[in-house]
């Protein structure tokens, strides 16, 4: 039976095994070659001395080029010397594919690649162990963050992605023909998880792809991100902020637990909060008022946020946000309206989610639509869920890329995307 490279420890000597996977490098030394051996878990070194491996397989091991594909059958030697105190001596070499040389971009990364050919040519920079732990850090994240949501009673869901209207002003959409009507790729699940408030499922989740037509080019926004939504009845904005906050330490505990090894290859130090902090809009300009100077009701610029970031440090909530521009489904606060119920997750000077206790009232729905400069017909069905017996409820969307980008030390969101779409990119 096949076992990963980590698998293969010292006190295994003498054992036979069956390893799969690339050759990371090879290098022959007269009568003596070694095979760097790779698969998902790691590196081992295969030692193929011609007088014990014989005329035939030290012909074939020979052949044996970067990145082609092989099986081997060999018995392990515990060897102080080498890499992970063990290696290979092959008995058996199967060839089950070969590579095309010279390839374009280095897997064993002795010649650095831009990012754009490293994109270009992405199935073979993910060979790469430190871009795989990139993955598997999100992995982890994502296998924890469902874990958090069973344990807090949220089932999963799937809302329709090709939609006919727009839900988060500011940020364009993407249009598409459907068959003879205008449609759009959807830019956020927030109408079907409201609506889906009116069923009575309590408390939903959905893990997804969300579209947006942004033409900036930033290294924090992508035209297809995937997004962490939830959605919960009987709830308020202190409720949805409490979840994303158990969500945000479970997922950090989880990765620094479990993924030491990645952590290591990324040379990153995980902080792992106790509890996150929650600031008003007011008292945030307060803190920052020396640096920049915000307009009471404006949104905070880019430079706001910078200068927020180096105040506050890691997590952190801004709550109570003006009214004004927040999108038109969010509550405002009973004795101070021009004020809201909204909330946003920042890390540093990033934006990680936005969420808010939302406007469970058709009338106050309808005006508030209206207010935005919006037809309330473009939201007739949505609207119809309000009717017939809708609960209060809050939620909030949580960026996946971003997050892993905070996991994992990256500075660009593209290296935490398998295949990332941007406005220069829609291949691979
Ligand atoms: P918002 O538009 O703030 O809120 O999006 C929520 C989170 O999704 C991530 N995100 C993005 N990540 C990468 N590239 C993008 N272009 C991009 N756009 C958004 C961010 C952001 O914080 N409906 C509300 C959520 C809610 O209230 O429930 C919404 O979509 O991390």
């Amino acid at each position: 039976m096949r076992i990963y490279t980590s698998e293969v420890k010292p006190e295994m000597d003498g054992e036979v095994v069956e390893l799969a996977g690339w050759v990371h490098s090879i290098r022959a030394l007269g009568k003596l070659i070694f095979v760097i051996l790779r698969d998902r878990e790691g590196t081992i070194q295969i030692v193929a001395p011609k007088q014990k491996v014989g005329e035939e397989l030290f012909k074939k091991i020979k052949s044996l080029g970067q990145e082609d594909v092989i099986k081997v059958k060999g018995k392990v030697i515990a060897n102080e010397k080498a890499p992970g105190g063990v290696e290979i001596l092959p008995l058996e070499v199967e060839i089950l594919n070969r590579a095309v040389r010279p390839l374009p971009l280095d897997p064993a990364e002795k010649v650095p690649s831009e990012l754009d050919t490293r994109l270009d040519n992405r199935y073979l920079d993910l060979r790469k162990p430190k871009i795989q732990a990139i993955f598997k850090i999100r992995h982890e994240m994502l296998k924890s963050v469902r874990n958090t949501f069973y344990n807090e009673g949220f089932i999963e869901v799937n809302t329709p992605k090709l939609v006919v209207s727009c839900t988060e002003v500011g940020t364009e959409l993407f249009p598409i023909s459907y068959f003879d009507k205008e449609a759009f790729l959807g830019q956020s699940p927030q109408l079907y998880k409201q609506m889906l408030m009116a069923t009575g499922l309590d408390r939903v989740f959905e893990i997804g792809p969300i579209f947006r037509a942004e033409e900036h080019n930033t290294r924090r926004h992508l035209n297809e991100a995937i997004s962490i939504d939830i959605e919960m009845a009987f709830s308020d904005d202190k409720d949805a902020m409490d979840i994303l906050e158990k969500v945000i330490i479970n997922a950090c505990k989880d990765v620094y637990e479990n993924r030491e090894k990645e952590l290591n290859l990324l040379g990153v130090k995980i902080e792992v909060p106790e509890k996150i902090e929650r600031i008003t809009y007011d008292e945030a300009l307060e803190l920052i008022k020396n640096k920049v100077s915000i307009e009471w009701g404006e949104d905070l610029s880019r430079e706001a946020e910078k200068a927020l970031g180096e105040v506050m440090g890691g997590y952190y909530f801004i709550t109570e946000w003006p009214t004004e521009i927040r999108p038109f489904y969010t509550m405002p606060k009973e004795d101070e309206p021009e004020k809201c119920k909204a909330f946003d997750l920042m890390y540093k000077d990033l934006e990680l989610s936005s969420g808010a206790q939302r406007i469970h009232q058709y009338d106050l729905l309808v005006e508030n639509i209206k207010k935005k400069g919006l037809s309330p017909e473009g939201f007739k069905y949505y609207l119809e869920a309000f009717k017939y017996g809708m609960p209060p409820h809050a939620g909030w969307g949580l960026g996946a890329d971003r997050f892993t980008m905070v996991l994992t030390g990256m500075q660009n969101i593209r290296e935490c995307v398998l295949f990332p779409r941007d406005r220069q990119r829609l291949t691979p």
